[in-house]
C-alpha cells in the first residue's frame, strides 16, 4: 500500500499558488494508501518569524487542511513539532548529507544569496535534512508537492541510497508527485517570479476579500499583444493565467487558450476571476466555519497520536542500524 506524506510551512499567509501546487490534490491521495499531511512549523523557525504570528499561521492551516476536503478518518494530520521524532530522525541523518549538496540547493541559495554569512542560520542551510527525515520517518513512497521542492525530494532520494547501501535495506525510497497543471504558479505582478507567501507583492493570498482577489487578477501583469494565447516564453503573464484558469476548471493550459481564442485580455481576466473565486469562495467558507468550531484542535491531537505511533516504529529500526544501544 501507498504511504503518501505532505507538509507546508507555516510562514505566512497561504496563496493560491501553495492552493493549486499542493493542498488541493492531498485529498486526492486519501483513497491511494494512508496519507500524512502535516504542519512544518519548526521548518518556519528557519528564517525569523514571529511568535504569535507563527502560531496563527499553524492553526490556519490546520484549518486550511480540513476546508480542503482532507478526512481526519482517511489522514493523518498533525504539526511537526508535536512528533518528537522528527527532531531525534534528523539527528541522526543529518551525517549522510554533506554541505556540497546542501549548498546546491535552489531554495537554500534563493533565501540566502544575498545574505552575509554571519545572519544565515544553521537551520535554513540544514533544511533538507529535516525534511528527508519527514518523509523517511513515515516510510512515504509518494511526497505530493509544487515543483520547487522536487530538488530536495530528490535529495532524500540520494539519501536513501546512500544509507541502505551502507546498512541494508532500511529506509523507503520516496518520489516526488508533481500536479500536471500548475506545479510552479507565477507571481501576478511579475510572472517571472514564483509566487510565494513570504513575497506578499502580486500573490493571491487564500483569505482575501473576494474583491481583493478579483482586483488583483483584473490588474494583473500581462504581455504586449493582445491575443489569448499559452506561450511562456514569449506571454509569461497572460499563460500564468491560463494556468491559472486550467487548474480550477481540470483542463490543461492549452485547452484553456483554445476557450478564448477570440476574446480580449480584460474578459478573458474577468473569466480567470470568477473561475477562481467559484472555487475559492466556498472553500473560505469552508474554512470559516472550521475555525470558528475549534474542531481542528482535537484533530491535531489525535494526528499526532497516531503519527508518534508509526514514527517511533521507523525511528527505532534507524537507531539500531547506526548502532545506538536499543537493549
Ligand atoms: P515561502 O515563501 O515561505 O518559501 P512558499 O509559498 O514557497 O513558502 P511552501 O510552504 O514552501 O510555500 O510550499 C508549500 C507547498 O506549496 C509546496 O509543496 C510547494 O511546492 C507548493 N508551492 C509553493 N509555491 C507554489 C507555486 N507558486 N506554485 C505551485 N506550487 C507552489
Ligand atoms: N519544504 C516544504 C515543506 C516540507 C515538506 C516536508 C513537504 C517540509 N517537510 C516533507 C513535503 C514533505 C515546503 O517548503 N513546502
Amino acid at each position: 500500500m501507498d504511504r503518501i506524506l505532505s507538509g507546508i510551512k507555516p510562514t505566512g499567509s497561504l496563496t493560491l499558488g501553495n492552493y493549486i501546487g499542493a493542498l488541493k490534490h492531498f485529498k486526492d491521495f486519501q483513497d491511494q494508501g494512508e496519507v500524512f499531511i502535516f504542519i512544518a512549523d519548526l521548518h518556519a523557525l528557519t528564517l525569523p518569524i514571529d511568535p504569535e504570528v507563527l502560531r496563527e499561521n499553524s492553526r490556519d492551516i490546520a484549518c486550511f487542511y480540513l476546508a480542503s476536503g482532507l478526512d481526519p478518518k482517511k489522514t493523518t494530520i498533525f504539526l511537526q513539532s508535536q512528533v518528537p521524532q522528527h527532531a531525534e530522525l534528523n539527528a541522526i541523518l543529518q551525517n549522510y548529507l554533506y554541505m556540497g549538496e546542501l549548498k546546491r540547493m535552489t531554495q537554500f541559495k534563493d533565501k540566502c544569496s544575498k545574505m552575509n554569512d554571519s545572519a544565515i542560520g544553521l537551520g535554513i542551510f540544514a533544511y533538507p535534512s529535516l525534511m528527508a527525515s519527514d518523509i523517511l520517518l513515515y516510510d512515504a513512497n509518494k511526497v505530493p508537492v509544487g515543483e520547487d521542492q522536487v530538488q530536495h525530494v530528490e535529495l532524500a532520494r540520494d539519501l536513501v541510497n546512500r544509507f541502505n547501501h551502507r546498512y541494508g535495506d532500511i529506509l523507503t525510497l520516496p518520489k516526488a508527485e508533481v500536479t500536471k497543471i500548475g506545479k510552479r504558479i507565477m507571481s501576478l505582478s511579475d510572472p517571472s517570479k514564483k509566487m510565494s507567501k513570504s513575497d506578499p507583492k502580486g500573490d493571491i493570498f487564500l483569505k482575501d476579500d473576494p474583491a481583493v482577489i478579483r482586483k488583483k487578477i483584473m490588474s494583473a501583469k500581462t504581455d504586449s499583444g493582445s491575443e489569448v494565447s499559452y506561450d511562456v516564453e514569449n506571454k509569461p503573464g497572460i499563460s500564468n493565467l491560463l494556468t491559472i484558469y486550467g487548474a480550477m476548471k481540470d483542463i490543461s493550459p492549452e485547452e484553456a487558450a483554445k476557450l478564448f481564442t477570440n476574446s480580449r485580455y480584460g474578459d478573458f481576466k474577468k473569466e480567470v476571476a470568477n473561475a477562481v473565486l467559484e472555487e475559492l469562495i466556498p472553500f473560505q467558507e469552508r474554512y470559516q466555519k472550521i475555525k470558528e468550531s475549534g474542531e481542528y484542535l482535537s484533530v491535531l491531537k489525535e494526528g499526532a497520536q497516531k503519527a508518534r505511533d508509526v514514527a517511533s516504529v521507523i525511528l527505532k529500526k534507524v537507531q539500531h542500524a547506526v548502532g545506538l544501544l536499543d537493549e
